[in-house]
């Protein structure tokens, strides 16, 4: 090895643990769970080794490296054109066909390759062996057995990994069919001749045969097109069928006999336990059934532990105060030390933390074991007659924990239509800082129904304006389904790590936020700005909304983080007993205003990466007046039953 900088692809399938290994092996903080299409971007991890630093790159799943989709493009120009000095093709042991399928699309990439069979314990379960010095053999690359959740062969895929970076041994290419063949040389020694891309000339070959439309669009040469063309006219002559159905089928025959000669039968399959919990699970009654006795139990439980939690440290950090007020600072520097800076820590610790970290413990558990994506599959009806497609559903509940996410997850769908509606219905889905004041202040001092009633609001809300926006945004869904995943018995390291990098994101990023927020709130007070503020939200906050004027300043806050609503609420009156400042309508009001009156700027701003500024600012309006809108009237109704 003489360079200094080598870079590693992980490459493969969606759902085989590409992600899992890039953690253990770069210490990476990539989102993990089990359904297909979480990467949507690629992450890059650096390791440093006795003088060499290699850069590790978690690329989308993908089943093709054709351009049906944005992850398909990202993952395939990355390989061809940064070129990494070796790609680990990650392989489901327990589906070996399926992605040795693309395997060969990789191989024709000519990347320099490993495939770590990683699901082995998996693959073992299910009764069978696969012979990987064969599978070796068979495909001329090196291949580890993996379990990347108990961390098992990784080490050997790296040292692997290293050797095959530095003997440079080209993959040799798995030749299809003579006629197929024949074509390909033929097509593969003109363009060698003619075009200089960063794609192998074989892989130009095969894709202009395969009708791709981006090869086809750089290949700037109407010969070589027009060679391509009578060339595919030969195949269709020969095979009555389209040369892309050709060449897939052709693959698919090679990976399926490839899968046959190495995999044996051991033993028995253990039970599928899975089939069974899903014949109960996904049972058109009792499905439904369990999905919402599962949330009432997960919203009560969090509920339960949060008060609970949230007021023994609130308590706890009362005995505090005596002994902030007594330090021999100037008054302004106590005031601001203890009302900005200690009641900032404070509240994260008390409002907030004890609500989401265990929303986050079970949020990583759903999705860890598999039973999120069978949410999406209950949900698939509702999520048609919005227009939206089951993979949809993904990014959507992706939103529970927190939008930013949610938003870049739509990227699995194929279509801009598709994307931007998913998009918009996800900065409405209740995120975890929403669930904290649905929680810590509605359900408190309202009573949970209470939340639970604000909840449903918002999903009709979401459910309607995904309708209107199906209706009125041109074009048609696609009836894509999302393939299911097996259940997985969830690993509690895994789990607790996933808890933590959600975690550590508020710990990090929300605290100084919060702190800096409590400061500039008691720096408006010494300056004695509130009231002017408050008063020019009146004319809305309060005539038309029914809120107390200061409620304009917490909103105000609250577009940075949404948690800050409340965090401010209690700073501003020096109070977490909300039910003193606020009246039963009032509290209400406030939750579900919060709910949907803004994306916080996190959001705004992946929405504008995403989309382009046009949309996000109309989604950013429309939102706003829409709460507006919908909070006053909800108030004016509210009336009668809470005067
Ligand atoms: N039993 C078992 N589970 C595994 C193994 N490797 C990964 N998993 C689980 O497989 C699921 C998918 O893992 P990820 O690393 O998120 O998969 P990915 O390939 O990055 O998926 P995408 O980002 O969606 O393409 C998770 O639930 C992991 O816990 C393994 O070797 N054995
Ligand atoms: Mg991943």
């Amino acid at each position: 090895m003489n360079k200094k900088l080598y870079t590693i692809a992980l490459a493969g399938n969606a759902n085989v643990g590409k992600s899992v290994i890039f953690n253990q092996l770069t210490g990476g903080n990539q989102i993990i769970g089990n359904w297909p299409g979480k990467t949507v971007e690629k992450a890059e991890g650096l390791i440093e080794q006795e003088g060499i630093k290699i850069h590790v790159v978690d690329l989308p799943g993908i089943y093709s490296l054709s351009t049906y989709s944005e992850e398909e493009i990202v993952s395939r120009e990355f390989i061809a054109k940064e070129k990494p000095d070796a790609v680990i093709n990650v392989v489901d042991a327990s589906s070996l066909e399926r992605n040795l399928f693309f395997t060969l699309q990789l191989i024709e990439l000519e990347s320099p390759l490993i495939i770590a069979l990683n699901q082995y314990d998996i693959m073992e379960n299910k009764g069978l062996s696969i012979d990987f010095e064969m599978l070796s053999n068979l495909l001329g690359i090196p291949v580890v057995p993996t379990i990347a959740v108990r961390n098992k062969g990784l080490k050997a895929l790296f040292e692997k990994s290293k050797e095959v970076i530095k003997n440079t041994k080209k993959v040799k290419p798995i030749l299809y069919g003579k006629e197929v063949e024949e074509k390909i040389n033929i097509l593969t020694s003109v363009i060698q001749k003619e075009i200089d891309t960063f794609y192998p000339p074989r892989f130009i070959a095969i894709k202009l045969l395969e009708n791709d439309t981006s090869i086809r669009a750089i290949i700037k040469n109407p010969d070589i097109i027009a060679l391509a063309e009578k060339l595919k006219k030969g195949l269709i002559k020969i095979h009555g069928e389209s040369p892309e159905t050709v060449i897939i089928s052709e693959r698919y025959t090679i990976a399926s006999r490839i899968a046959g000669q190495v995999t044996k039968k051991k033993g028995k399959a253990k039970i599928n336990i899975g089939d069974n919990i899903d014949k109960i699970a996904l049972n058109k009654i009792t499905g439904y059934i369990i999905l919402l006795g599962l949330m009432l139990l997960i919203f009560y439980g969090v509920f339960k532990f949060g008060s609970y939690f949230s007021e023994l440290l609130g308590t706890s950090f009362e005995l505090l105060k005596p002994i902030f007020i007594q330090l021999p600072l100037p008054p302004l520097v106590n005031r601001l030390l203890w009302n900005g800076f200690m009641i900032g820590i404070i509240a994260g610790i008390t409002i907030v933390l004890p609500y989401i970290a265990p929303f986050y413990l079970i949020l990583a558990l759903l999705e860890d074991s598999g039973y999120l994506a069978r949410i999406a599959f209950l949900t698939d009806n509702v999520m048609h007659k919005l227009g939206l497609h089951g993979k949809a559903f993904m990014p959507l509940i992706e939103g529970f924990g927190c939008t930013v996410p949610a938003v870049l997850g739509t990227r699995i769908m194929e279509r801009d239509r598709d994307r931007f509606i998913a998009a918009i219905l996800a900065t409405l889905v209740p995120c975890s800082a929403r669930t904290v004041i649905l929680l810590g202040l509605v359900a408190v001092f309202l009573g949970p129904i209470y939340a639970i009633i604000i909840y449903a609001l918002t999903f009709i809300l979401i459910y309607i304006l995904g309708r209107l926006l199906n209706r009125y945004i041109k074009g048609s869904p696609t009836g894509l389904v999302m393939e299911m995943p097996h259940y997985r018995k969830p690993v509690p390291k895994i789990i607790l790590r996933q808890t933590w990098v959600r975690l550590k994101d508020f710990v990090y990023f929300a605290f100084p936020i919060i702190i800096a927020a409590n400061i500039v709130m008691e720096i408006f007070t010494e300056l004695n700005w509130v009231v002017p503020i408050a008063n020019f939200f009146k004319p809305v906050m309060t005539n038309w909304l029914g809120l107390p004027p200061l409620a304009g300043i917490t909103f105000l806050f609250g577009i940075l983080r949404k948690e800050l609503t409340l965090i401010m609420l209690s700073a501003l009156y020096h109070t977490s007993n909300f039910a003193e400042i606020l009246t039963p309508r009032q509290i209400f009001i406030f939750g579900f205003v919060t709910m949907i009156y803004i994306p916080c700027v996190a959001t705004i701003a992946v929405f504008k990466r995403e989309f382009g500024w046009k949309r996000a600012t109309a989604v950013v309006i429309g939102e706003f007046l829409g709460a507006i809108v919908l909070g006053g009237i909800l108030n004016q109704a509210l009336r009668i039953f809470m005067p």
